[in-house]
């Protein structure tokens, strides 16, 4: 029997700082009411996706941040979510600001269940930015400020959704951008790979000017690369549009494993996109370019685990011409 598995991304338009979860929920709520009538089974949602992107804000203390974070799922405020994931039947993928029970902060991502079962968890492992607050930047991104480096690695389960058996995993934002998180993903045979993100569209270094139109090219380039070189369906999901003054882009996509865009929204405000993902493409490449098994030569590989920075190469030496 195929598998085959109708997926939405539900790219949502801007979060003001002061516009609370209930009116992200809400805005959440429609978008899967919409998926559900679109045939959808899973939808995913971008990263943070129940505030504003706050780490664009500094605290000195960060315990003034709490507001931020989750400490529960569900919680009264995420509730309705839950509820219509049960009423649609429909799975979903959450991006949150997680604190845990013993004071840890994490950028997390949950797949959840219609029953409202966590699924899988995510913890998100490359975070950008920076933890002081830096004048030089015309918008601050304090992701290292709020979150601790996840911890859970990169895990891939097998999963019923919809009576389909399908190996799910997870990244998010910055993640897309680093083929060694792909790959982990790759090798545990991921089929799904369900990532938000939050990008703004201008590089707010300042250390050279970036076009607009290659903002969007590198995020596009890194999802349909992941998915070609790992054999695998990708789902990148945005939050768009000005939220306080700061641009983020849209331009969320489903990408299947030749690298394809199969979706792609139009918009930078709430937006569905959805796509028929049919699993068993995922075996072609598994089992003919990117046959892992056949293929990989990880004896070869041990600067990706065993240094972090490049290096510079030695310099090329003329031969010694042996006659003089
Ligand atoms: N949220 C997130 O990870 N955004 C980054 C941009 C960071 S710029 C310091 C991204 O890779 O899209």
């Amino acid at each position: 029997m195929t598998r085959i598995l109708t997926v939405a991304g539900a790219q949502l338009g801007p979060i003001q700082k002061s516009e609370g979860r209930d009116v992200a929920v809400g805005r959440m709520v429609r978008l899967m009411e919409r998926a559900h009538q679109r045939g959808a089974q899973v939808v995913v949602y971008p990263e943070l996706a129940l505030t504003t992107f706050f780490p664009r804000w500094y605290e000195e203390d960060i315990s003034n941040a709490d507001n931020w974070y989750e400490t529960a799922l569900p919680s009264n405020e995420t509730a309705p979510l839950f509820e219509a994931a049960r009423k649609y039947n429909i799975a979903f993928h959450l991006g949150y600001a997680e604190k845990t029970p013993d004071g840890r902060r994490f950028n997390t991502a949950a797949f959840v269940d219609p029953s409202g079962e966590i699924v899988l968890k995510y913890r998100k492992i490359h975070l950008p930015g920076h933890k002081e607050y830096e004048p030089r930047r015309q918008v601050q991104h304090l992701e290292k400020r709020y979150f601790e480096v996840g911890d859970l690695g990169f895990p891939v389960v097998r999963a019923p959704v919809a009576g389909v058996d399908v190996n799910v995993g997870m990244l998010i934002c910055n993640d897309r951008r680093w083929p060694e998180a792909w790959r982990e993903l790759g090798l545990q045979q991921v089929e799904l790979v369900m990532l938000g993100y939050n990008t703004p569209s201008i590089n707010q270094d300042r250390k050279g000017f970036e076009a607009h139109h290659l903002r969007v090219l590198h995020s596009h380039l890194s999802i349909q690369a992941g998915c070609y070189q790992n054999a695998c369906f990708g789902v990148g999901v945005a939050k768009a549009g000005v939220e306080d003054d700061h641009e983020l882009f849209g331009h969320s996509i489903i990408a299947n494993p030749q690298g394809e865009m199969i979706a792609q929204a139009t918009t930078w405000d709430d937006e569905l996109i959805v796509a028929d993902c049919n699993l068993d493409q995922c075996a072609l490449g598994r089992s003919t370019i990117f046959n892992f098994a056949a293929h990989r030569r990880p004896e070869h590989y041990g600067r990706i685990t065993g240094q972090v920075g490049s290096v510079e190469p030695p310099r090329w030496q003329p031969p010694v011409n042996a006659a003089e």
